[in-house]
């Protein structure tokens, strides 16, 4: 198939998922068309099968804020038309599947039918979405693709509660890249970071709010009281600045290392011995499933699609949203006995592939010939 895709060129979670589906579809024999304001992160290599159409949008005094919704709807109407494309994959509602529908009138008025599908990957639906800024035009958007696709079955029960949606979702998740995310054996980084072997945590995220990465320290600390650790914080965002104040006001400075943003994040996770993800929400959790597949056990909040990924003693544990001195209490349990650690670690990887790529990429074919009517 000729298959658009339109996402966020980020690290961030959907433009990483839309980049991965890119790359797989492409690898299968499919023409993929990435449409987005810059080359995708991952994207920075050639391949015949992928192709990168960039959206820019012209400067003019009068605009206060870029028409970046009509530069990309203009964009798509170019893409459909000159590359032939069979079907649109839009990642993130906002903007991208009000954006798609203009598209789709606009080559309906030319003779040409697209079909599009929307992916929801959470904070466009949980976050953003319900502020009443854009519910209108999400909902509409959303009611008006040929297909919708939520990565868990919690993002899709929320779509429903809090939007006024007539279509179908399909629940397809988030999934991994096993020949990429694996247990690598980097022994003098290990060394390097816990010289007297001291367990490692690592969290990974944005920096958001509802990321509550002062949780994390706040957790951290409790461990550090009870057994030797040292704290892995890769990432950047707004949340950083006041999070590094609290490490100094806890005076666990010394063992605690800000990372910034890093490409090889298999790497860091290979050394790691428990992932902290404590959110407020998350629809899915990515960052969790990498590390569930460098066999880093998780302990995380109770909260959205969480539960369908992480399993409750198992993979690790999950907790209600801000109770740190339990989510110490179990990381201390997980990581106190040596045993222990490698059972969860094992658990953890067994249910990462589960959502290996080479299963999940399928679903989206599927469900790609089912909305095009190629069945
Ligand atoms: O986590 C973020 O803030 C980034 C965000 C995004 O949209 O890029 O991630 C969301 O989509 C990911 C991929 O589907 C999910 O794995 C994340 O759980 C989800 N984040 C939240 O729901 C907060």
């Amino acid at each position: 198939m000729k298959i658009g895709i339109v996402c966020y060129p980020t690290f961030g979670g959907s433009g990483v998922v839309a980049t991965e589906l890119g790359k797989a579809l492409a690898d299968n024999g499919h023409q993929v068309h990435f449409i987005t304001y810059n080359q995708p992160a991952r994207l920075d290599f050639f391949s015949e099968n992928l192709y990168y159409h960039e959206v820019a949008v012209s400067q003019y005094p009068l605009f206060q804020y870029q028409p970046y919704e009509s530069a990309l709807a203009s964009k798509m109407v170019d893409v459909v038309k000159h590359a032939c494309l069979d079907i649109l994959h839009v990642h993130y509602a906002i903007p991208h599947a009000s954006a798609a529908f203009i598209a789709k009138q606009i080559l309906a008025a030319n003779g040409i039918d697209i079909p599009v599908i929307t992916t929801l990957h959470g904070t466009d639906i949980t976050l953003v979405g319900k502020d009443r800024t854009y519910n209108p035009v999400v909902t509409f958007s959303i009611n008006q693709s040929d297909g919708v696709t939520a990565v868990s079955e919690h993002l899709r029960k929320d779509t429903y509660e809090h939007f006024a949606i007539t279509k179908d979702i399909r629940v397809i998740p988030n999934f991994i890249d096993l020949n990429r995310f694996n247990h690598q054996v980097r022994d003098h980084f290990k060394r390097a970071i816990a010289p007297e072997g001291e367990r490692i945590f690592i969290h990974t995220s944005n920096f958001r709010k509802v990321k509550r990465v002062k949780d994390v320290v706040l957790i951290f600390d409790t461990v550090l009281k009870k057994l030797p650790a040292k704290l892995l914080l890769v990432g950047d965002g707004p949340e950083r600045a006041p999070v590094e104040e609290l490490c100094r006001e806890l005076d666990i400075a010394d063992h605690v290392r800000f990372l910034g943003k890093q490409e090889s994040i298999e790497e860091l996770l290979s050394v790691c011995d428990l992932f902290l993800m404590p959110s407020e929400s998350e629809s899915f959790g990515l960052a969790a499933l990498e590390a569930m597949a460098c066999s880093v056990p998780v302990i995380s909040s109770n909260t959205g699609g969480l539960p369908e990924l992480n399993v409750d003693g198992e993979t690790g544990f999950l907790l209600n949203v801000g109770d740190v001195s339990k989510m110490a209490e179990r990381a201390i349990y997980i990581v106190e006995d040596e045993d222990r650690l490698q059972q969860f670690k094992k658990n953890a990887l067994a249910r990462a592939r589960k959502f290996d790529i080479k299963l999940i990429m399928p679903m989206y074919e599927d469900y790609y010939r089912e909305i095009a009517g190629l069945y």
